[in-house]
């Protein structure tokens, strides 16, 4: 929901309607990415502050600095802050804008993903690594080689293969990358490099991890997004085409590849055979929230499947200012997903 429709909002009232509460209230979070291990529901969420810079659409006012890790020991239970997993000063390679991150576990190790500036002004990709799921986080020196843009989400197949998804539009630098080199030209235009609305819609990217969680194993390849004719979705269809926020889950054996439209505001998802894709779109898990973006992620607690989010209910509709969520969402016999209301 932009920034400028919220005017006529009664917070309370909407408050009251909301479909759930912050799950903290002492400090800002977005862009939750949950995950149980071991037992306990952990949330990697993005630690929003206000730096002071001014809102524009390449997400200047998005100037996080470090990470927190939330913790929950059931979905009811209240969610604790484990202070601060990992700051961008301890990051060799980062200058700045610590977006949103995942993390996973292999063999007792903890790996949180993450993207932010490099001192060129490019998005990468970099990696952490903890003995404990609530950090602190040592990060590697580089970032990962090959990386580029931002929202990585790393999902482990049942066969213990590890992928990760990842890219966003206008400040998130995709439509950047479209010749495989990054074009620095007109470094102010959001939107410069966009494909024209009749063509092709730029897509997320994904690449296969190494034994290690350290590297891709090959180039990162496009994720198709094909709509109920067979067709790639197009730039211009932007209440249904990718803008950030990638996330994969699987249900009954199919792949679930699930993203945030942007600028239309809506949380989408896609279904496949298999991690690579095609998917095709299948509707949307949640309507807009309270603020610009729309991040979330899906994580199974209990047998019961739900939607961590984040909206600006909080903060009155700062929209660099979030708060994460959780909502329980439910499948139909054939598989989709009910779209949720969030107030
Ligand atoms: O939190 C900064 C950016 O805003 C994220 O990387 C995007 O997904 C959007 O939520």
């Amino acid at each position: 929901m932009p920034e400028e429709s919220i005017d006529h909002i009664n917070f309370e009232d909407l408050n009251n309607k909301a479909l759930s509460k912050p799950l903290v209230s002492h400090i800002y979070t977005a862009d939750p990415s949950a995950h149980v291990f071991d037992g306990k529901i952990y949330i990697y969420p993005s630690h929003d502050i206000d730096a002071g810079e001014a809102f524009d659409d390449l997400g200047s006012h998005f100037a996080m600095e470090d990470y927190h890790v939330l913790s929950m020991d059931s979905i009811e239970s209240d969610a604790v802050d484990n202070g601060v997993a990992l700051h961008v000063k301890d990051v060799l390679w980062a200058k700045q804008q610590m977006w949103a991150p995942d993390a996973n576990e292999k063999n007792g190790n903890y790996y949180l993903f993450f993207p932010a500036k490099d001192y060129e002004g490019v998005f990468r990709i970099g990696v952490a690594i903890s003995n404990s799921p609530t950090g602190p986080f040592k990060a590697q020196l580089e970032a990962i080689k090959g990386s580029f843009s931002i929202d990585p989400a790393v999902f482990k197949d049942d066969n213990e293969d590890y992928y990760m998804y990842f890219g966003g539009l206008w400040g998130g630098q995709l439509q950047r990358w479209r010749t495989g080199v990054f074009n620095a030209s007109q470094p102010d235009s959001p939107t410069a490099f966009i494909p024209d609305a009749n063509d092709p819609a730029l897509l997320p990217f994904v690449a296969k991890m190494s034994d290690n969680l350290l590297e891709f194993t090959e180039e990162p390849k496009e994720l198709q997004i094909l709509d109920e004719n067979g067709q790639l979705l197009k730039s211009g269809d932007t209440d249904r085409r990718f803008f950030e926020a990638a996330w994969m889950h699987k249900h009954k054996g199919k792949y679930y590849f699930s993203y945030s439209t942007g600028d239309t505001h809506f949380i989408c998802y896609a279904i496949g055979d298999n991690p690579y894709g095609p998917f095709t779109y299948m509707g949307r898990i949640l309507n807009p929230v309270v603020g610009w973006t729309s991040h979330h992620s899906v994580c199974d607690v209990d047998g019961k499947t739900y939607l961590f989010y984040h909206d600006s209910s909080l903060s009155k509709g700062v929209t660099h200012l979030r708060s994460v969520k959780v909502a329980k969402i439910s499948y139909r016999s054939d598989g989709s997903i009910v779209t949720l209301n969030p107030y």
